[in-house]
């Protein structure tokens, strides 16, 4: 039963409808596509609000630190992940043009005293004395000498360099070694070397890489001497994306190995990197603080540290190896790394280390960049030297 209104409204519509059929055929045909396009519009705006990405928070919460009642605090990156790698491109600067001042003050000269002269007694003398200025070390010089004496008088300039390249490169290729395979979990590499020698750099250059390769590590800044070497691994521990633990100024360096070996076992790291402090001039102290450090250490993690490096720096020549000699005899040391390579002319104390040491060469440091550290290679040390890398 239709109510009256409504009839009221159908009678004029049914009236139209007799009256115009092929319009009414036309409306009915139409009113499908302008539903369609009208549910259309309404739903576009919808959509494209969907596509604008939704706003990321500012900063990721920093997870809580794992704290012992002691003062070491646990430094973490804020935005980065642990494992992100490191944003800066590989580049890879030939090693030719970071040795380019020792290649000149080595080779450079050997080729000026040589120039196409035969082997004589006044060549050797001035042979001599080249190779003794050259930062190699006495008994590294003096044992050169002897291979260039053993030739017979009258030898081409070309048979010398031969002899002399060929001696360099038997001694440093004895110091070459494949990285040692990473032991722990966590591999421990403790860093040890004199004030300003390179070895926060060198360890923020190696957790670069580590975590580069996708390892978890964690630093400690055993070096406590002075707040801003606290600081600075802490910056390197930013840069790089891992966990620093560092303890108060002028606190227990073996109090802070401790605890970063406490918080890298907690973390599952894979790598854990101790900064120490080089400051004490006398050997016993030194030999004290190093020998409290590596008995927690050891104590902490089995066979640990399963690396201790010795930072030395290319640019004090001769007393890298006075330095080398310092530290061989307060501890027991497993590698050299030997930095700032680039702008020097000592670099030739680099054959007088492996001579007088015979202890592995792990890293050579070629600038400031954090890609500026690279494993040692005898050969291609030798070539970049002799410019036989062309
Ligand atoms: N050119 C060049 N500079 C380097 C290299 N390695 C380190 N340096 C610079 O040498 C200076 C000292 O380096 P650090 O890493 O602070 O040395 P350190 O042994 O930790 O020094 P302390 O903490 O004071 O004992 C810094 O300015 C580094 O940037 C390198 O291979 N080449
Ligand atoms: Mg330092």
């Amino acid at each position: 039963m239709l109510q009256r209104p409504m009839i009221d409204w159908l009678h004029p519509l049914a009236t139209w409808i007799q009256a115009h059929p092929h319009l009414f055929l036309l409306v009915c045909a139409a009113l499908p596509l302008v539903l369609v396009a009208a549910v259309e519009l309404r739903r576009r705006p919808a959509a494209e609000r969907q596509a604008e990405p939704a706003e990321l928070p500012r900063t990721a919460p920093a997870p809580v630190p794992e704290r012992r009642d002691a003062a070491p605090t646990v430094t973490v990156p804020e935005a980065p992940a642990p494992r992100a790698p490191v944003a800066e491109p590989p580049r890879a600067p030939r090693l030719r043009e970071r040795l380019a001042r020792t290649q000149e003050a080595l080779v450079g000269r050997l080729e000026r005293v040589l120039g196409g002269r035969e082997l004589d007694a006044e060549v050797l003398d001035e042979l001599e004395a080249l190779l003794f200025s050259a930062d190699l070390g006495v008994p590294t010089a003096e044992s050169l000498l002897e291979r260039v004496r053993k030739q017979p008088v009258g030898s081409d300039a070309a048979s010398v360099r031969a002899t002399l390249r060929d001696a360099v490169a038997e001694k440093l290729r004895a110091v070459e070694q494949p990285q040692p395979a990473l032991a722990g979990p966590p591999h421990v590499i403790l860093v040890l070397g004199v004030n300003g020698s390179g070895k926060t750099t060198t360890i923020g250059k190696l957790a670069a890489r580590h975590a580069g390769e996708g390892r978890r590590v964690v630093l400690g800044a055993g070096d406590t001497f002075r707040a801003a070497a606290i600081e600075q691994l802490q910056a390197w521990g930013e840069r790089v994306g891992c966990e620093v633990v560092a303890g108060q100024e002028g606190g227990d360096p073996a109090s802070v190995a401790f605890d970063t070996l406490r918080a890298a076992v907690a973390r599952g790291a894979d790598v854990a990197i101790i900064d120490t402090a080089g400051r004490l001039q006398t050997k016993k102290p030194l030999m004290e603080e190093l020998g409290k450090i590596a008995r927690v250490i050891a104590r902490e993690v089995e066979g640990a540290p399963h690396e201790t490096l010795l930072v030395l720096d290319a640019n004090t020549g001769q007393n890298a190896i006075s330095q080398a000699r310092l530290f061989t005899e307060v501890t027991s040391v497993s590698g050299l790394a030997l930095t700032k390579l680039d702008g020097t002319a000592k670099g030739g104390v680099l054959v007088g280390l492996a001579d007088a040491f015979g202890i592995p060469v792990r890293y050579v440091g070629v600038g400031e960049g954090v890609d500026d550290l690279r494993d040692f290679a005898a050969d291609e040390f030798v070539d970049a030297l002799f410019r036989e890398d062309a």
